[in-house]
């Protein structure tokens, strides 16, 4: 059978098991986009906000038990257990289907399905995969929109024979009997399935409507199915965003950055240096494809087409460039509403309006305890947005990666930025990332260090330690002299609880090394951790930072990382026995440097 009858069976199939009223097939154009936003403020699934303060913009309210991705409701369904690894939530296909069958069936009743053909990356790409989301959620189709390429184009690689990755979605809320619909439909967290089937290209998802769980192209497709297709076919697919550097003498870079979240990486993805001359331009916020090309480079694409940003903390003070991107054609979900029809959240602005609609629709006012908008309220804006996107995210060949930063929110122990011995070393420094738990996170465990390997832990898509080996063979498949150099960056360092680092614009000051370091311009200190700046290669030209405190954001404390190793020895526990032995030599590697220091 060939992919044009596998996408009409498919559909006809899916049809007769959800049974869902019409089925509507998206072309992709920005008429259908307006129309279904119109029926949604209609049947007031939507508001419209001011058109004047915020044209073409909207806000949603979702369920309150319907406000993040739901880790431990997402799957991986390998016929192996091992294949899922010791990391991920595995169940046999044998036992996931029949469970969720049982839950589709009839799920979409008295509801609209959509059929969303969409590319990851640019239509045609090498670089690029495609997909197609059934789903029975309008705020889904309309979100798909602006985070993928939607529209025929994709039916007609589809036609051609292009193979697909499968996406059912349902909100698990069927309408029988002419039954009142609800403003945000969701299934009860035990019902609800995030469910991967790698063997199969094939993802499953019931009862969430919410971001990551139900816009299927990103977490599920670029990343978890990416992955799983990335070590098959000798590629990576990253939790990344990617940026374009030009120095003053219009030498152009590019750079990939793995962060956990709140760490500030969209921030990083829109920056605007503050060292004179340097310009920054966007290819992406959260995720990169890379690939090697014929002449050994390894090159990154961005496969979204969107941002779909955490609006709390979004200031013009901490990412302008976020804030014009979001003053027009943006759908916002959650966020507060003021008087005048406008959105607000935490520290938008110093002092939070006098009154305001909260995310669950009840009147706020300053003295209110609880905040006005959810702690992971979003904005999803076209990426074209966005003021300082780069031309080259149209490019079907993607951009040379000259280095890749990994980092984490560390208030002690990690230098601001050190750099990887070697790519090896560098995938050491990956596997072991972490980052303190703040109080938007989990507040049982503040303070503590959550290891995220890659910023990836919920998004590999298999075991994990045949992920590091993956990384490790990527090493070797390059030229050392073409491959990314790898630096490790910590921006969080602090002292008597006050961060030691401006941070924002002035990270530009570590970016310039980081490229000089790249271009061979200047020499490094080796520390037993890896390489350190020499303080003369830093710029500090009208840096408000004492010298005292420019020192202490490099010091290597013998004793805060002899606690490290401890805690690496005990993160690399999850590993099992699938733990890859270049990366235990790495960690006796440190400790015996750090015992001859
Ligand atoms: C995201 C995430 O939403 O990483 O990007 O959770
Ligand atoms: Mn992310």
């Amino acid at each position: 059978m060939n992919a044009k009858q596998r996408l009409s069976n498919w559909i006809h199939k899916t049809a007769e098991l959800c049974q869902p009223e019409k089925i509507i097939y998206w072309h992709g154009t920005d008429q259908e986009y307006h129309e279904l936003l119109e029926e949604m403020v209609k049947d007031k699934k939507a508001i419209r906000l001011n058109q004047e303060l915020r044209p073409g913009c909207f806000l949603f309210r979702s369920d309150p038990d319907d406000v993040a991705r739901v880790e431990n409701r997402t799957f991986i369904s390998t016929t192996l257990q091992r294949d899922a690894g010791p990391t991920n939530n595995w169940i046999s296909p044998k036992v996931l289907k029949p469970k969720m069958l049982k839950l589709y069936k009839g799920s979409m009743k008295g509801r609209t399905m959509y059929v969303i053909p969409y590319s990851m990356g640019p239509i045609g790409s090498k670089f690029s995969k495609i997909g197609v989301e059934l789903t029975d959620s309008p705020y889904v189709t309309v979100h798909m929109h602006i985070m993928t390429r939607t529209g025929d184009k994709v039916y007609d690689l589809i036609n051609q024979g292009q193979d697909f990755v499968k996406c059912l979605h349902s909100v698990g809320y069927p309408l029988e009997n002419n039954q009142h619909d609800v403003s945000w439909p969701s299934a009860p967290i035990e019902q609800k399935y995030i469910a991967h089937f790698p063997e199969e290209n094939m993802i499953w998802s019931y009862g969430s409507g919410y971001g990551g769980n139900a816009l299927l192209g990103k977490k599920c497709f670029a990343l978890r199915i990416a992955s799983y297709q990335a070590r098959n076919e000798g590629w990576l697919a990253e939790h990344m965003l990617i940026l374009k550097l030009t120095s003053p003498d219009n030498k152009v870079r590019y750079v990939t950055g793995a962060f956990p979240s709140a760490c500030g990486k969209t921030n990083l993805a829109m920056i605007n240096p503050s060292l004179p001359g340097w310009k920054a331009e966007t290819l992406g916020d959260d995720i990169a494809w890379l690939r090697f090309t014929k002449e050994g480079y390894l090159r990154a694409i961005n496969p979204e087409n969107g941002f779909f940003g955490v609006a709390p903390g979004t200031s013009y003070a901490t990412n302008p460039n976020a804030m014009k991107t979001i003053q027009h054609d943006t759908l916002f979900t959650n966020v507060a509403l003021t008087d005048e029809g406008d959105v607000w959240w935490n520290d938008m602005t110093p002092e939070p309006p006098s009154h305001l609609i909260d995310w669950l629709g009840n009147d706020w006012t300053p003295s209110c305890s609880e905040p006005a908008a959810h702690p992971n309220s979003r904005f999803t804006s076209p990426i074209t947005n966005n003021p300082i996107t780069a031309e080259e995210f149209e490019d079907p060949d993607g951009v040379p990666i000259s280095a890749i930063l990994f980092g984490g929110r560390r208030p002690n122990t990690i230098p601001l930025i050190h750099q990887s011995f070697s790519f090896q070393h560098g995938v050491f420094l990956g596997s072991i990332m972490g980052s303190e738990i703040t109080k938007a996170v989990i507040s049982s465990e503040y303070g503590r260090v959550r290891r995220d390997p890659f910023a990836m832990l919920p998004f590999i898509g298999y075991n994990i330690g045949d992920y590091v080996k993956h990384w490790l063979a990527i090493g070797r498949m390059g030229d050392p002299e073409k491959l990314p150099k790898i630096f490790y960056i910590n921006w969080f360092k602090k002292e008597n609880g006050k961060y030691l680092w401006p941070g924002f614009g002035e990270n530009s000051r570590i970016l310039k090394w980081v490229l000089d370091r790249c271009d061979n311009l200047v020499d490094a200190t080796v520390s037993p951790i890896g390489y350190l700046p020499k303080m003369e290669d830093l710029d500090r030209n009208s840096l408000n930072i004492t010298e005292e405190n420019f020192n202490k954001l490099f010091l290597i404390d013998k004793s805060l990382w002899s606690q490290e190793i401890d805690l690496i020895e005990e993160h690399y526990k999850i590993y099992g026995d699938s733990l890859p032995k270049e990366m235990r030599d790495e960690l006796d590697g440190l400790e015996k440097r750090l015992l001859l220091q």
